[in-house]
């Protein structure tokens, strides 16, 4: 009998998978290819990280957060076969204003930690964007060659600006995380919506910082998966160690119409740098996802993270055992 499907959404055969290695319990299990991009793939990178992938035509896409030899943040996209053996161009994205008024704000100071998804009829990508401090800039693409930029989502400051993949209640709906112009020692999850992609607005508190591995801040990761248990949240933590602040990621479930409304959330994380390259790069003890591809037939997911700033990386899950783990790990 076929397993009964607990995502929401379509089928991908061919997304990148390893099985968990003999022995292990672990809900979440690091690819053995790992880290899957080296931070010199592109001549003119210092450092590939934080970035994000979609399936696309017969493969993979993808907008990625390349820290230049100048030590500049910005976005490059990058195309895969299998979604683990990536080609990235070595020219920056250039956004392209998607109508006159977004000229005034074109001027590109920097991006990073973007976010990309299928939503309607185009790829959306958010991603953190400079304008007198970070906010969220929103654009779009239609082939992953042209990129067309909409007007920031907010005022600064903002980070982990994420949008949900279909309009809740007839609204875009975008998690976000309020926060201020440096490395914030404060963070919590927002709700905004809005009617056109322009005007973001009824702006709801979903979750903050709790104790240990998120005592410090947290914020949304890749875009939530949906399921027939509600939202499924990947979302980073924080904690402030005596070396600084470190970085770990773990799940959430919220309410699939009404998102701000925390149905569970597990205490532990799912995974912490705890290896090597998430270890030791250019910011130490730092794994942040901000990518998971999911195949609604088997249920597998594959959550592309960041490692110490420095590459990218990937680890597995089965869908259905990352919800079991959520709700029997959650105090909500
Ligand atoms: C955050 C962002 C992330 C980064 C993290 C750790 O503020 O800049 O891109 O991974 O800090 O340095």
């Amino acid at each position: 009998m076929p397993r009964q499907q607990t995502i929401i959404g379509p089928a991908l055969p061919n997304i990148p998978w390893e099985d968990r290695p003999a022995g292990s319990s672990d809900v979440v299990w690091r690819s053995s290819r790992n880290p899957i991009i080296p931070r010199d793939l592109i001549p003119s990178s210092n450092s590939i990280f934080n970035s994000a992938v979609v399936p696309f035509g017969d493969g993979f896409a993808g907008v990625f957060r390349c820290d230049s030899k100048t030590r500049r943040m910005q976005l490059h996209v990058g195309r895969s076969k299998d979604g683990v053996d990536w080609e990235l161009v070595d020219e920056r994205i250039r956004w392209i204003p998607d109508n006159q008024a977004i000229e005034e704000i074109n001027d590109f100071m920097y991006g990073y930690d973007p976010r990309v998804h299928w939503l309607e009829d185009r790829y959306y990508v958010t991603w953190c964007n400079g304008y007198h401090g970070p906010t969220i800039g929103v654009g779009y693409t239609h082939d992953f060659e042209t990129f067309y930029q909409m007007e920031n989502a907010y005022l600064p400051f903002n980070r982990n600006g994420v949008l949900f993949p279909r309009k809740i209640n007839g609204k875009y709906a975008m998690l976000n995380r309020p926060s201020d112009n440096g490395h914030t020692p404060f963070g919590d999850i927002y709700y905004s919506e809005s009617p056109d992609m322009t005007h973001w607005g009824r702006h709801r508190f979903v979750m903050g910082a709790t104790e240990g591995w998120q005592a410090t801040k947290i914020g949304a990761g890749p875009v939530p998966i949906e399921t027939t248990e509600g939202w499924l949240l990947f979302y980073h933590g924080v904690l402030t160690s005596c070396n600084g602040f470190v970085y770990s990621w773990g799940a959430a479930l919220l309410d699939l119409e009404q998102p701000w409304k925390v149905i569970c959330r597990g205490e532990p994380y799912l995974l912490a740098p705890q290896v090597l390259y998430e270890q030791v790069g250019d910011v130490p003890n730092v794994a942040f996802p901000c990518a998971a591809l999911s195949d609604a037939d088997t249920g597998r997911l594959a959550i592309y993270y960041g490692g110490a700033d420095t590459v990218v990386c990937l680890a597995y899950a089965y869908v259905d055992e990352v919800i079991d783990w959520v709700k029997s790990n959650s105090k909500v």
